[in-house]
């Protein structure tokens, strides 16, 4: 067990966490603890030491006053520095000084591992530092109470969502990440060296999560990564993110499958509303919870608006980032809502496996869902109808032999489907109004970070 030893102390002691941060209140005053976690703050006034306990939970004030704790325990508490890992075992004491109304007076403080001196700091507010350096230090970033509510909320979010999808039958399914073609266009395709041949990383899971509908699953769902090799850094484009997929058989139109939506972020964002509520506090963030049905507008509108805002776009122009800005702020005033449907988008700038509209001729059965002026979901009624199909991979530019694995199985009674795609970091990011997509990224990957 030597190697266990941290200097100074004792080896690694049987103490088992009884209590996390959050539950120390003046209620269980005079209850003996134990508490693990890290050392948040110092504050020394000689004979009487505070240290401010952080674990996963929250923060909790540790008192060590010289005089009422054993000799031992004020020798090791002058050891501790910024991140010390530690285990506290004493008692509760009710301190009215202190915000939660409690504080513990240890009766044994163990060192359960040391810190170096800190690159970047874990207390909040103390430096400003540019975010390059803390994505370099992620880790310790991460550390941080504020930053680290943001992945709760993200948890929460996707949860949530899981949660509404299982209890309307679907399943969860996992497909390869490894693929022989592009689903959605060429442009942001990383290629991979796969043996003798050339594979790429997966846009989506577009095809296959269609073709499990085609294999019998009545609804599936996946939420995994996904590949854009997007050539210029953005503030709203990761290299890989996290795609929460969707695709339903048997529907009657692409209606069903925003009716879905609407109602699994309604269920998701009042739930994590309730679940991390802890966490929007420490974010400041009031979560409005979007009225169903959201609003819906046609492609056609949405260009008119921007052309009404000064801008001089057609029809088949794509709404670029700065139109969608626009929109943001023009939806809240107009429609009272930040939460807007986008339907009809043209044919050009629809993906080939997209159902043209049976309506609006040139269209496509199509929508994207904006969320305070950006793009969150793209969705459509897909086209299960084989001849169709071929001839939109034709009029794409496509070869339909490369894609025979994909178009095959649409000659067997393919059922009318649809689904969509929803970004996980950016609906986090504008859920809580973050600006910049790599904070809302656990690991961010971009064209300058591939580590850590
Ligand atoms: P699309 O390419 O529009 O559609 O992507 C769907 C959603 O994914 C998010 N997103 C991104 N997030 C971070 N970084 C990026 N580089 C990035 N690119 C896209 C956005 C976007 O709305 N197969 C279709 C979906 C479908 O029809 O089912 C697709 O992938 O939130």
């Amino acid at each position: 067990m030597d190697f266990y030893k941290v200097a100074g102390t004792e080896p690694i002691g049987n103490e088992v966490r009884t209590h996390f941060s959050n539950q120390i209140t003046a209620e269980i005053a005079g209850t003996d603890v134990v508490l693990m976690g890290w050392v948040h703050i110092l504050r020394d006034k000689g004979k009487l030491k505070f240290l401010v306990l952080r674990d996963e939970r929250g923060t909790v004030q540790v008192t060590i006053p010289q005089k009422r704790v054993p000799e031992e325990v004020f020798k090791t508490s002058g050891l501790l520095k910024p991140e010390t890992a530690v285990s506290v075992t004493g008692k509760v004491t009710a301190a009215k000084q202190v915000a939660s109304g409690a504080e513990v007076i240890p009766r044994k403080i163990r060192i359960l591992n040391t810190s170096e001196r800190l690159p970047i700091d874990v207390v909040e507010g103390k430096t400003d530092i540019d975010l390059d350096t803390r994505l370099n230090n992620r880790v310790l970033d991460l550390r941080k109470p504020s930053i680290n509510a943001i992945f709760k909320v993200q948890h929460n979010l996707v949860r949530f969502a899981r949660a509404f999808l299982e209890s309307n039958d679907f399943i969860e399914i996992h497909t390869p990440k490894l693929v022989a073609e592009a689903t959605e266009g060429g442009a942001n395709l990383f290629e991979v060296k796969y043996f003798d041949r050339k594979a790429y990383l997966a846009q989506s899971p577009q095809f296959y999560k269609q073709l499990m509908l085609l294999a019998g699953f009545g609804r599936v769902y996946e939420i995994a990564p996904v590949f854009r090799a997007e050539k210029h850094n953005t503030r709203r484009h990761v290299n890989e993110y996290t795609s929460f997929d969707y695709e339903m058989a048997w529907i009657s139109g692409v209606e069903d499958v925003m009716k879905m939506e609407e109602n699994m972020l309604h269920h998701s964002f009042k739930m994590t509303k309730k679940h991390a509520a802890a966490e929007l506090e420490i974010l400041g963030v009031d979560l409005q919870i979007p009225k169903v049905p959201f609003k819906r507008i046609k492609y056609s509108e949405a260009i008119e608006l921007v052309n009404e805002a000064g801008k001089g776009l057609t029809i088949t122009d794509d709404l670029d980032p700065e139109c969608e800005r626009l929109l943001g702020e023009i939806f809240p005033k107009k429609y009272g809502t930040d939460m807007v449907y986008i339907t009809h988008y043209p044919l050009e700038l629809r993906p080939a496996y997209t159902m043209p509209s049976m309506t609006d001729e040139g269209m496509t059965e199509s929508f994207d869902l904006t969320y305070k002026g950006m793009e969150i979901t793209t969705g459509s009624q897909r086209i299960h109808l084989y001849d169709l199909l071929v001839e939109r991979f034709k009029a794409k530019g496509f070869n339909p032999d490369d894609f025979a694995f994909y178009l095959d199985p649409f000659k067997y009674g393919a059922p009318p489907h649809g689904g969509l795609g929803l970004g996980v970091e950016r609906m986090t990011m504008q859920l809580l109004g973050i600006e910049n997509i790599r904070e809302a990224t656990l690991l961010p990957r971009d064209r300058d970070r591939l580590t850590p």
